[in-house]
């Protein structure tokens, strides 16, 4: 019997892509349990390797690539959203095997991640409950942390632990379950409970000194704090060496923070030791803190997937956003500090945020076009109200849906905040985007 199982569940959206996307924070438990003493199991939804899938999913470059899929009737409140909505990840009849493999733990822990991401949490529970009816499940996460009340009121068969500090969250485990005094095989997050290894994510550090209004953050993680870089080296060579990983993408919100006591001694480090690996930050690093050296360091060091948080060249926007990480005017300087270290248009990708309440698709446009100016290459990210940030009301305010009833209507594909929705326009703009991308 294993002490833990940890349950990743699916993803219910109109579209999901394996952007080294991987649960960490549970992966993260799972490793920080088993130096306890606790034996644990995975059981991860959005598997793409399981053998019995009915078709093998496309990978692509650097260990991204597609899930398994299944279309499934689109939500009725979404009935307006002209795309398809499916189930990503494992059939349900695959999960249920694994679970009854497995056979009952003493506790389930089930992770949670974007708000309007909660269906797959909920049907993994549901399921979970109808195999095993007595085991206490767990459930905590990003939804969960963001969206406490509407998790307690429709997870009445499991325990909500709204906490994303791990001590606290170990010691009340701890006091629940004891363990087996199973042995830990190394002190990381648990990736070696995947099927196979294809990159390795992680954070140098959690939280950011900043506050931009839109961002959750600060609610996630309201202090700011820094691994200490021989253990960050630490991690990356356990995987390079014993599993042959070549891909890391870091999660950090605030990468670049401190570099020359964090990040920086760990990139020279591992360039002396002859360690060569490619490194993608999905999540946007700090434009203003990328100097002329940092450039050429972040490039030998095998910096390969750069994106930077942009979000738009209005001054008054950035204002109004309270968004102080960058001024718009640097994003030359720094683009130019990136091409000449020797990064490609296609590998400096710079985020444009849009769908935000009352702003113009004019404002986005411009935006995109800067960004081809300069040399970057524009990736359009859609705004996703977040509830308890500063932004939210406004959002509450604009929304053709009531944002506040059900976390489904925070998913950035159905632009939220846009009153009417031009969809073709809307889809112009994404297409003058990836025009730019592909250097036109
Ligand atoms: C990495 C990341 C991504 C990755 C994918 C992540 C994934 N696994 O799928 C990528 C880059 C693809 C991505 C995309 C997007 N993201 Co994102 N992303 C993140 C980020 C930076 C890190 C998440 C993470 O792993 N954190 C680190 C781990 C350690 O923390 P954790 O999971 O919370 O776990 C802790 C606790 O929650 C707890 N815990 C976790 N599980 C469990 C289970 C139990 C039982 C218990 C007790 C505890 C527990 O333990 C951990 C202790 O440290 C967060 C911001 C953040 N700082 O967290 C945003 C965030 C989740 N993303 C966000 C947004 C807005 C987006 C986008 C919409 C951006 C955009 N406009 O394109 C897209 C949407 C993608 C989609 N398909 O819908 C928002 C949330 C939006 C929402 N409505 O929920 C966040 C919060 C960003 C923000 N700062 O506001 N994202
Ligand atoms: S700089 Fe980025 S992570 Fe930090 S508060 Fe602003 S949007 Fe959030």
């Amino acid at each position: 019997m294993y002490d833990f199982i940890l349950v990743n569940p699916w993803i219910y959206d109109f579209a999901a892509y394996d952007l080294w996307a991987r649960p960490l924070g549970l992966l993260r438990l799972a490793g920080l349990l088993r130096q306890e003493g606790y034996s644990v199991a995975f059981l991860d939804c959005l598997d793409p390797f399981h053998p019995e899938l009915p078709r093998p999913p496309r990978r692509k470059a650097y260990g991204t690539g597609h899930y398994f899929r299944q279309r499934v009737p689109k939500p009725a409140s979404l009935s307006d959203v002209p795309r398809h909505f499916s189930r990503y990840g494992l059939p349900v009849e695959l999960f249920l095997k694994e679970l009854l493999n497995f056979g009952p733990p003493k506790a389930f822990l089930v992770t949670s991640l974007m708000t309007y991401w909660y269906p797959g949490v909920f049907e993994a529970v549901r399921l979970i409950r109808k195999v095993y009816r007595k085991v206490p499940i767990y459930v905590g996460g990003i939804y969960v942390k963001l969206c406490e009340e509407h998790a307690s009121r429709f997870l009445e068969d499991a325990f909500i632990l709204a906490e994303t500090d791990e001590a606290k969250i170990l010691a009340r485990l701890k006091e629940e379950i004891s363990p087996s005094g199973a042995e830990a095989p190394h002190p990381f997050s648990a990736f070696d409970l995947q099927r196979k290894v294809p990159y390795i994510v992680l954070t140098t550090s959690w939280g950011c000194p900043f506050s931009c209004k839109y961002c959750a953050s600060k609610i996630l993680q309201p202090v700011f704090k820094e691994r200490p870089p021989e253990e960050i080296l630490a991690e990356i060579k356990f995987w390079y060496l014993n599993y042959g990983v070549r891909d890391f993408a870091f999660y950090d919100d605030a990468l670049l923070v401190n570099f020359d006591r964090r990040l920086g001694p760990v990139l020279e480090s591992l360039l002396r030791e002859g360690i060569r690996v490619r490194f993608h930050t999905p999540n946007a690093m700090h434009i203003r803190l990328i100097t002329r050296e940092r450039a050429k360091l972040l490039r030998r060091a095998g910096f390969r997937t750069i994106r930077l948080g942009f979000e738009t060249l209005d001054p008054e926007r950035h204002r109004e956003l309270d968004d102080k990480k960058v001024r718009a005017e640097e994003l030359e300087e720094v683009v130019a500090f990136l091409r000449e270290a020797g990064f490609s248009r296609k590998e400096i990708g710079v985020y444009v945020l849009w769908g935000l309440p009352h702003q113009d698709l004019s404002e986005v446009e411009n935006s995109v076009r800067y960004v081809a100016r300069v040399g970057g290459a524009p990736y359009l990210s859609e705004y996703s109200p977040i509830p308890g940030t500063p932004l939210f009301e406004d959002a509450c305010q604009v929304a053709r849906y009531p944002l506040e009833e059900d976390p489904l209507f925070h998913n950035n594909t159905i632009f939220p905040c846009l009153p009417e929705p031009d969809w073709q326009r809307l889809e112009n703009t994404k297409r003058l985007a990836r025009k730019f991308r592909h250097g036109a």
